[in-house]
């Protein structure tokens, strides 16, 4: 039987991209997002290939998950890896500047929603054990700060610590976690963190080379399938085209 992958944000950017990678490799989808029509475009595009399973899911909505987990047909049962794609970024004024409800959406998506699927997956993923895999969608932003990163950054930083917590718990599971750190990458990441302003999104990838759904794609299938043993513990994966900078000063 093939190895069975389960993607969250999978109508989109990486969790797109992985999809299209690991059915690539043979793998058998579960494919979540909250956009149904996505999730049905993406099976009629790979059903073809591998076993493909969709769920409209909302990873802030607890029971949800907790349905769409046993509710997975005989078929996508043993999950091998989970991809914890689902995220986003709001509100790219200053702090002082953003409504309080758009912080609230990026720790109750971030960090509960994370949260939610990995602790309904978790006994699953162990009875897989040696070589099964969590993958966590980290950023640059949890470790760098930035103006305008506020929470976003920091509900990164979570999902690091976390990783590297659950690692600590795991240790005799055989269940490797990782924390990938992409840095700039052209998906629909900035249409969201603008609400829907397609010129700033394109002025921010403009003229330099980002990253792509695929490059992190690839990432993610890599460290998912290295041998048992191994586990990288954090990737962090910038376009060669960017770079940290020098720290501000605030001058008279
Ligand atoms: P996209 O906006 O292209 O994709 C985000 C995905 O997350 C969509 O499939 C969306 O699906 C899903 N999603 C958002 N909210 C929810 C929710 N409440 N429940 C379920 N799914 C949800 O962005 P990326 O592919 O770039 O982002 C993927 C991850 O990578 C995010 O965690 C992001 O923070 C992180 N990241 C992105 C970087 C970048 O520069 N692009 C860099 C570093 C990290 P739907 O709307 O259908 O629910
Ligand atoms: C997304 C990358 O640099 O916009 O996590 O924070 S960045």
């Amino acid at each position: 039987m093939s190895s069975i992958v389960f993607i969250t944000g999978a109508t989109s950017g990486f969790g797109r991209a992985s999809a299209r990678r690991f059915a690539a490799a043979g793998w058998s989808l579960v494919l979540t997002g909250r956009r149904l029509e996505r999730l049905q475009a993406l099976q009629d595009e790979l059903s073809a290939q591998v076993p493909v399973h969709i769920a409209a899911l909302d990873v802030r909505d607890e029971q949800a998950v907790r349905q769409v987990v046993a509710q997975l047909p005989e078929g996508f049962r043993p999950i091998k890896a989970l991809i914890n794609n689902a995220g986003l970024a709001l509100a790219p004024q200053a702090a002082h500047q953003v409504d309080l409800a758009d912080w609230h959406t990026m720790i109750d998506t971030n960090i509960k929603g994370l949260v939610n699927v990995t602790h309904a997956l978790l006994p699953t993923l162990i009875e897989t054990g040696a070589g099964a895999s969590i993958v966590n969608l980290g950023s640059v932003a949890g470790q760098w700060p930035y103006p305008g990163s506020h929470v976003y950054g920091a509900s990164k930083a979570f999902v690091q610590q976390f990783s590297y917590n659950l690692r600590c718990d795991l240790i005799d599971k055989g269940v490797r976690v990782t924390d990938i750190a992409p840095g700039m990458a052209e998906t629909e990441f900035t249409l969201v963190r603008t609400k829907g302003d397609q010129a700033a999104s394109d002025r921010l990838y403009r003229d330099t080379t980002p990253l792509s759904g695929e490059d992190i794609a690839e990432q993610i299938f890599y460290v998912a399938t290295l041998p048992a043993h191994i586990n990288i513990n954090r990737l962090e994966v910038m376009p060669t085209r960017q770079a940290w900078s020098n720290f501000a000063v605030d001058r008279d």
